[in-house]
């Protein structure tokens, strides 16, 4: 097995990977900015190195401070957790030149994915329903884009191609406004992205979103752990997730997981990966593949009882998967809760000194955290502090548990999101299951 990882992240995420790690009898090196000597993964870890000051481009951005860590400390390989440069085509690649194992896809893949048309039609090619559009960049021939879209039928969007997680988007409803979305859209992206490709696909008006888990081996083994319902979202962060996803038939769940899983064959995937579909009137229309572990993996881990991390690292070390797809049951229901530091009516950051922490319990109840008493949540970073998961026999029992936890978790000192949780697992719309991408900022308008 490796012998030792970096880790190139912070927070609980940092703190999960070293957990990892630690089972599996592999030395942690937690590399951490000048704000984060007091992170708990960093006290944990078998070394530490300060990679620069507290503001990330200087510290969890700076690649060759973190690859001159790895040197230092002799690892062997580098974990990115998710966020900072996990899905960095350019670390990817520096990772390995450097002769570093890079726990994630090859910087080849990661770069295909990273643009949505070129991922959009490696997925097309691979047998994976995708949404009705353009399959290809635009050009500035009004006339021709106008016909394009009469084909696809209004509404329709334009996406940046180097965009994605909400990024570089606008809807558009007639002809009229076409030409003129397009020319924005592409400015844009020039702009944010360095990249003026842009793409149209169908709009699709009140969708969820359901992502699959898959994992693939260096050897073409490939499965998927189905499937999670993040439609629970507010200017596209999570807020709530769960898996399974309300009301998907195994069969469905069979099929398009095959389909995924099959497709990291095809093109040689390697790691964790969730391809993002949109779900709507009973079909499943692929938008994008994230190359990294996600935020809400845990669910899956729940329903399914496989450590994505491990799997992760294993997979890194050139081992086989674990499992195989008939060993993987789907057992029951989880849903998880993001656990932000903000202010409850303004959604601002809160950072600050945790003047008291309390973590819940008792059966079916996971606190993926880094906080502890007397922690200062610094204020240069994310403000998720932790996620709350339950799980249970079925949806009801995990939302009856998740009910309870929210309740005995106290995080003094600091704003807190838990309010707008426990609103929201009391929601009627939630407790029935299948609310779509709109159902949480319709609801958070209302007051
Ligand atoms: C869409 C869409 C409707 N139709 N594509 C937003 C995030 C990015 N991953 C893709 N997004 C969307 N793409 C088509 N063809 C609606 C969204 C969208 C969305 C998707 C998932 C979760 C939350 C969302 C919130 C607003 C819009």
């Amino acid at each position: 097995m490796l012998s030792k990882v970096v880790i190139a992240n912070r927070g609980e995420i940092a703190l999960r990977i070293l957990r990892a790690c630690r089972e599996m009898g592999i030395k942690t090196v937690a590399v951490h900015s000048e704000a984060d000597r007091d992170l708990k993964h960093v006290r944990l870890a078998d070394e530490a190195v300060c990679i620069g000051p507290a503001p990330s481009l200087e510290s969890y951005l700076n690649i060759p401070r973190i690859i001159s860590a790895a040197e230092v400390t002799d690892a062997v390989a580098i974990h990115p957790g998710y966020g900072f440069l996990s899905e960095n085509a350019d670390f990817a690649d520096a990772v390995a030149s450097s002769g570093f194992k890079f726990i994630g896809p090859t910087a080849d893949v990661i770069r295909i994915m990273g643009d949505k048309v070129s991922a959009i039609n490696a997925m097309k090619k691979a047998g994976v329903p995708c949404v009705p559009g353009s399959n290809a960049p635009l050009d500035n021939n009004q006339k021709k884009n106008a016909k394009i879209a009469r084909e696809i039928g209004y509404p329709i969007i334009i996406k940046a191609s180097g965009g994605g997680g909400g990024r570089g988007m606008r809807v558009v409803h007639s002809e009229a406004s076409l030409q003129n979305s397009i020319n924005l859209t592409r400015q844009e992206a020039a702009v944010a992205f360095n990249n003026d490709v842009v793409y149209m696909e169908k709009y699709l008006e009140n969708p969820r979103h359901v992502e699959f888990q898959v994992l693939s081996d260096q050897h073409g083994n490939a499965i998927h752990l189905a499937e999670r319902d993040c439609s629970m979202q507010r200017r596209h962060q999570k807020v709530v997730e769960e898996a399974p996803a309300p009301g998907i038939t195994a069969e469905q769940r069979d099929k398009i997981g095959r389909r995924c899983a099959e497709a990291c064959t095809k093109i040689a995937y390697h790691g964790a990966g969730t391809f993002e579909f949109l779900y709507e009137n009973g079909e499943f229309y692929f938008i994008e593949m994230n190359t990294r572990v996600q935020v809400e993996h845990p669910v899956t881990e729940m329903i399914t009882g496989v450590d994505i991390i491990k799997e992760q690292l294993k997979i890194a070390n050139g081992d086989e998967l674990s499992y195989q797809q008939h060993d993987i049951k789907v057992r029951g229901c989880a849903i998880e809760c993001r656990i932000n530091a903000e202010d409850s009516e303004t959604f601002m950051p809160s950072p600050g000194k945790i003047k008291s922490y309390h973590a819940p319990g008792g059966p079916g109840i996971r606190m993926d955290t880094h906080l502890y008493n007397g922690y200062t949540v610094p204020p240069h970073y994310d403000s998720m502090i932790g996620k709350l998961i339950s799980h249970g026999c079925d949806r009801l029992t995990a939302i009856n548990r998740i009910s309870g936890a929210l309740d005995e978790l106290v995080i003094d000192g600091i704003k807190t999101n838990i309010n707008l949780q426990k609103r929201i697992i009391k929601d009627t719309a939630f407790i029935q299951g299948g609310a779509n991408i709109h159902y949480l900022e319709k609801k958070l308008g209302l007051y």
